[in-house]
């Protein structure tokens, strides 16, 4: 299974980690290749390089060591990267299980994580259908609905954004859906879900497949 905490990262002198940390977009792919080509699995490539590096680049942007030109660079590395590994994780379409909206609320374009979320869904059979990110709670309650989605799973990375969580809980009641509200995102919290009203909280895509396989088997 994939864990998404930096326990196991690599030492900084991994090419893949050193690829992301300096926004290396040009060559990720090939960097990427070798790593593979020398016996590392896709996950644990995910797991202890591509990750542990963003959340440096985070940790860089935080302390002004790096700023928004080099976090661009830096995300833009991390897409190419996860995007090489996708088709070797990704699982067969048939024997999907139930349906998962995904989204990244309004006025929040951070896509990231939210993707990770999806690759380990469709990893476990789900079937995901990803909006996208900057997606209002109208767009997503009525996709929900026309698909007949047993879960929306919502991420936000922004304290400005949060609240858009809420939006889409709302209209979840309000029209009368029945999917199941669940939240992630770095600035979110299990007490921030509940204070929403959210049916779920995880802070990881590895633990994303639990809480969902867990609220549907309590249905
Ligand atoms: C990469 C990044 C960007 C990239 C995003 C690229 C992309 N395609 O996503 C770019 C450069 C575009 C960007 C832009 C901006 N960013 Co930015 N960005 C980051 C950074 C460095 C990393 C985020 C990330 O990808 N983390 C890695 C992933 C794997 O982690 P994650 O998203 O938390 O996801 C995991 C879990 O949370 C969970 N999860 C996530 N979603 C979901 C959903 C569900 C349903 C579930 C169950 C679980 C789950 O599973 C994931 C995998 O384990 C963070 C710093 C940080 N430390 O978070 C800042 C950060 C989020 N950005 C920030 C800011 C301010 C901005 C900008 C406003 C900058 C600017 N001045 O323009 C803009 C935002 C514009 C907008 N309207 O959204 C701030 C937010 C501050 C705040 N608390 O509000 C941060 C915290 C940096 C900082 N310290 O200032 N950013």
């Amino acid at each position: 299974m994939l864990v998404t905490s930096a326990k196991a990262a690599k030492k900084p002198g991994d090419p893949v980690y050193q690829a992301v940390l300096k926004g290396n977009r040009e060559k990720i792919g090939v960097i990427v290749d070798q790593a593979l080509a020398e016996g590392r699995q896709p996950k644990e490539i995910i797991e202890t390089s591509l990750i542990p590096a963003i959340n440096q680049v985070g940790k860089y942007f935080e302390d002004q060591t790096y700023f928004l030109p080099q976090l661009i660079a830096s995300a833009e590395a991390m897409e190419k990267g996860i995007a090489r590994l996708t088709p070797l994780l990704s699982a067969d379409a048939k024997d999907q299980k139930a349906t998962v909206i995904l989204a990244t609320v309004e006025g929040d374009i951070h896509d990231i994580g939210k993707n990770l979320v999806a690759l380990m869904l469709r990893n476990y059979g789900y079937r995901v259908l990803d909006l996208g990110k900057d997606v209002s709670a109208e767009k997503i309650v009525a996709a929900a609905v026309k698909e007949g989605a047993a879960i929306i799973g919502l991420s936000a990375l922004m304290t400005t954004t949060m609240m858009r969580m809420k939006d889409v809980v709302d209209c979840v009641r309000e029209k009368g859906c029945s999917s199941k509200v669940i939240i992630g995102g770095a600035v979110t919290t299990q007490s921030f879900a509940d204070e929403i009203g959210a049916d779920g909280y995880s802070g990881d895509a590895a633990s994303a497949v639990t809480l969902v396989d867990h609220l549907l088997e309590n249905q």
